[in-house]
């Protein structure tokens, strides 16, 4: 499966993610091919529409205490729904379909999560710290939202101004 990421201002980003019906060799070889998107660039997160598939999959690495991401420790979730929540927590954010731009967001602190994994198998998952962080940026990008989309007016300004001075920059060093 060929699989390149999906960079904003792509409008693809945008759409909302329909509900996996059926978990046969296509699902998992399109979360196979999204892990190696992910490792291949330096991500801990990954959802299925940031490589053009709008389907509610989206897979999660967290690095240890070490910093290392073990292939053991990934996480995918198919369907994911959040049934608690609580707090709040400020976290710098960024975005492998929003290169080189971070900016703290504010989310949930601690959430239960419902999912299904890749057999169709039904699981359930209490997150707090990055994990719960990375999972709620993830299930955001199932309805089409970036976390620059949560941004207050004057900072997404000063993102949109950012974001074309780099863009400008990188066409300009490809010639
Ligand atoms: C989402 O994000 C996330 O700009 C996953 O140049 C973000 O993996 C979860 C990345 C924050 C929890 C907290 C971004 C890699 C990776 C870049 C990512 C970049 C290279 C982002
Ligand atoms: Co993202």
């Amino acid at each position: 499966m060929n699989l390149n990421i999906v960079e904003y201002p792509d409008k693809k980003l945008k759409e909302k993610s329909l509900k996996v019906e059926l978990f046969n060799e296509e699902l998992h070889t399109l979360l196979d091919g999204m892990y190696n998107v992910m490792i291949n660039s330096n991500g801990i997160g990954l959802a299925a529409i940031q490589v053009a598939h709008a389907k509610r999959v989206l897979i999660l690495s967290i690095p240890d205490e070490e910093g290392e991401q073990n292939r053991e420790d990934l996480i995918e979730m198919i369907n994911p729904l959040i049934t608690k929540k609580s707090g709040e927590s400020v976290y710098q954010e960024g975005c492998l379909s929003v290169p080189s731009f971070y900016e703290d967001i504010v989310r949930y602190e601690s959430i239960s999560v419902n999912y299904q994994d890749r057999d169709g198998n039904t699981q359930k998952i209490e997150a707090d710290g990055l994990l719960s962080i990375a999972i709620q940026h993830e299930m955001d990008h199932l309805e089409g939202i970036l976390f620059i989309d949560r941004l207050s007016y004057s900072r997404r300004k000063k993102f949109e101004k950012e974001y074309k001075r780099m863009q400008k920059e990188k066409k300009s060093s490809k010639i």
